[in-house]
């Protein structure tokens, strides 16, 4: 039977941090799904069809993305219910330093309490290791240069939409 990942997000907008993250799950995973969702805590900057948007070309612009990888967006219920939809087992977690595990710790307990579903913490490549959605939303409003941090599918989004 093929190993289900999902890998839950924000992605607003989704960075070269992220993406390190998908394609290091999708080297292990059989199919791994890229999951929009909104997250309450946050204010958002982008619809969701937006970021569906940008990741989805982000990821066919990237020769070396495996193509196991699909795209979609939950916003229904819990995150292990759409795991249970498709059949996943497995949560894929980027993970920065302390703080990220710390803030993603009781979830995963809750997530395996709650539908028997597990996580995998993965690192990224350090040189993404200080990216954040939100310090690329900081740095784009002021008029700085993201193209260090982002695809150039977000990058190309952001200039456009960037006040003059
Ligand atoms: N390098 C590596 N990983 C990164 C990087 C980077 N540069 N930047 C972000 N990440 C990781 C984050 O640590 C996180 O794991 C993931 O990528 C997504 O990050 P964001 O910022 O896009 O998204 P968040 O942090 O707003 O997460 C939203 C989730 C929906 C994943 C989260 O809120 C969640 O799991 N919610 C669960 C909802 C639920 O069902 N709750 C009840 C039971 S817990």
């Amino acid at each position: 039977m093929s190993k289900i990942a999902v890998v839950p997000g924000s992605f607003d907008p989704v960075t070269l941090g992220h993406l390190d993250v998908v394609r290091r799950a999708a080297s292990i995973f059989d199919e791994v799904h890229v999951l929009v969702v909104h997250n309450p805590g946050k204010d958002a900057m982008l619809p969701i069809s937006e970021r569906l948007n940008l990741i989805q070309k982000s990821l066919d612009e990237d020769p070396d993305m495996p193509d196991n990888i699909r795209v979609a967006s939950w916003s229904v219920g819990l995150l292990v219910d759409y795991c249970t939809e498709v059949g996943a087992s497995v949560l894929v977690k980027g993970i920065r330093s302390q703080i990220d595990v710390a803030y993603e710790t009781p979830m995963v307990l809750m997530n395996r309490s709650l539908a028997n579903v597990e996580t995998v913490f993965m690192l990224p490549d350090p040189e993404h290791a200080h990216v954040s959605s939100t310090l690329v939303r900081q740095v784009a409003a002021l008029g700085g240069d993201v193209s260090p941090y982002v695809p150039a599918p977000v990058a190309r989004f952001l200039a456009k939409v960037r006040p003059a």
